[in-house]
Order: structure tokens, then sequence, then C-alpha cells
């Protein structure tokens, strides 16, 4: 049976990453750190020789703008470009532009609290009241309005991810098309592919963390099952970007 790949990341570190601010929906580019790991991202592909026939990104700056980066060290811009909104990250509803220590704070200084907001499956921001300013011309195709989100748990991501992902990215392109598909997208939606190719229980996938601009591998078979668990591209690196994102707001 043949092996179809699957390349999966969360984009470069963006400014309010490096700020330590949530930024959800909010359109921030990358930082310039950030734009070094989008291509060190398409050095690291390039090494492991695969070579994507197609990209999805969100529509998000910092999302497609690493995209790009990744193409361009790969010299294939030319490549069939998808910005798809349902990639976006999970909208941080009220606390987006916040420092994450400010809400850490505001929340009473309770790690556990904190990491239900950040990490629990159901953990939901207080949604945005009244007109969304994110909310722009780049979603006018959206026909109903109503399905875009104010604020966003895990569910509720994987609620708009995942029937997207699964007849367009992996049942259309990477199997039926037998193409290797490259995904640049956010924390909760590379957490969201995980819980589901690995078949991660709600309160496991509390414990998984991303780093920014590290590509992860999946292989999967003919009926979208993993032939063998997903990796990262570059181990060390991931393990110290998961250890930086997992400690982020506790301290100032
Ligand atoms: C981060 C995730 O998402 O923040 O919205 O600030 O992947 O777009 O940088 P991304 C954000 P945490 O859930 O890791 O706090």
């Amino acid at each position: 049976m043949p092996t179809h790949k699957l390349i999966v990341l969360r984009h470069g570190e963006s400014r309010w990453n490096h700020e330590n601010k949530f930024c959800g929906w909010i359109d921030i580019p990358l930082s310039e750190k950030g734009k070094d790991e989008a291509t060190r991202a398409g050095a690291l592909i390039k090494d492991a020789g695969l070579d994507p026939d197609v990209v999805y990104t969100s529509r998000l700056t910092r999302s497609i703008d690493t995209g790009l980066r990744i193409l361009d060290h790969l010299n294939k811009a030319w490549l069939d470009h998808h910005k798809v909104w349902q990639l976006n990250e999970r909208h941080y509803g009220q606390y987006q532009g916040r420092n994450k220590h400010d809400v850490f704070v505001l929340l009473g200084e309770d790690k556990q609290k904190f990491h239900y907001i950040r990490r629990d499956y159901h953990g939901t921001p207080p949604a945005v009241e009244g007109p969304d300013p994110c909310i722009d011309a780049r979603y006018n195709d959206v026909v109903n309005q109503a399905v875009l989100p104010r604020g966003e748990s895990l569910e509720m991501v994987m609620k708009r991810v995942m029937p997207f992902f699964i007849q367009e990215v992996l049942n259309h392109q990477l199997i039926q098309m037998d193409r290797t598909v490259l995904v640049v997208t956010h924390g909760s939606v590379v957490r969201s592919v995980i819980k589901h190719l690995s078949h991660v229980s709600d309160d496991d996938i509390s414990s998984i963390n991303v780093p920014t601009g590290v590509p992860l591998v999946f292989e999967l078979d003919d009926h979208g099952e993993l032939v063998k668990d997903y990796y990262y591209l570059d181990q060390e690196l991931a393990a110290k970007g998961i250890e930086k994102v997992r400690n982020e707001g506790l301290q100032k």
C-alpha cells in the first residue's frame, strides 16, 4: 500500500509571539526570528528529501508569509497555494491582543485556570461582543458570516477545521491525487491535526504544545491512518520550542 506524506507546521514566530501576547485572529506579521525560522523550515523540508505538490495556509499573514518563504527556499513559488479561513488560529475572544502574563494575573495567578484556557479541550475564552474588528474583506466569500468564530475552545476549532481537512487535504489531495501536501498553520490547528490523526484523547491533548516553525511529518495509508507515529524534522529544535511555549505567560 502506498504511503502518503503530509507536512504540517506552525508558522514562524510572530511579533506578538515574541511580545508574549495572544494573537488568535488578529493579523500579526512574522518577527525577524520568525522569518528565519520559516527559511530554516524550508531547509529542513528540502534536506529530508520532501517535495510538496500543493500548499495550504490560513488567511493570516504569519502563516501565508511562512508558506511563501518555504516555497521560495524550495524554488517552488509557483506551487498551487490555497488560503483557507478554516486553517486560521483559534479565536482567542476577549484575550486577543492581551499580554499572556496579564491574563494569568487576571485569572488569579492560578496555573490550572490559565492552563485550562490555553490547553484544555473544552477551555473557552470569553467571546468578543459586538462587531469583531478581525473580520475584514478577506472573509467576504464566507456566505454565512455567522459561522465565523468569536472565541473558541479546541473542540470548537476542530469542528470547523476537521470537515475541511478530512475532505480536501486528506481524502482529495493526499489520497486521491497522491500528492505530498504542505500545511502551514497555527498552534491550535496543528494540535487538532495531531489529535485527529494520532487518536489523542480529550484529556491527553492538553499536554501537547507546538513549537513555531518546525515541520512535522505524518505518513498515512490509503485509509488516512498513520503507518507510524508522526515526527518532527528536527527533534532537538522541536523539544526546545515546545518547552518555551509550555511556559508562556507564567512569567512576565
Ligand atoms: C498563538 C497561540 O497562536 O497561543 O494565538 O497567540 O500559532 O497563531 O501563534 P499562533 C496565539 P497559545 O495558545 O500557545 O497561548
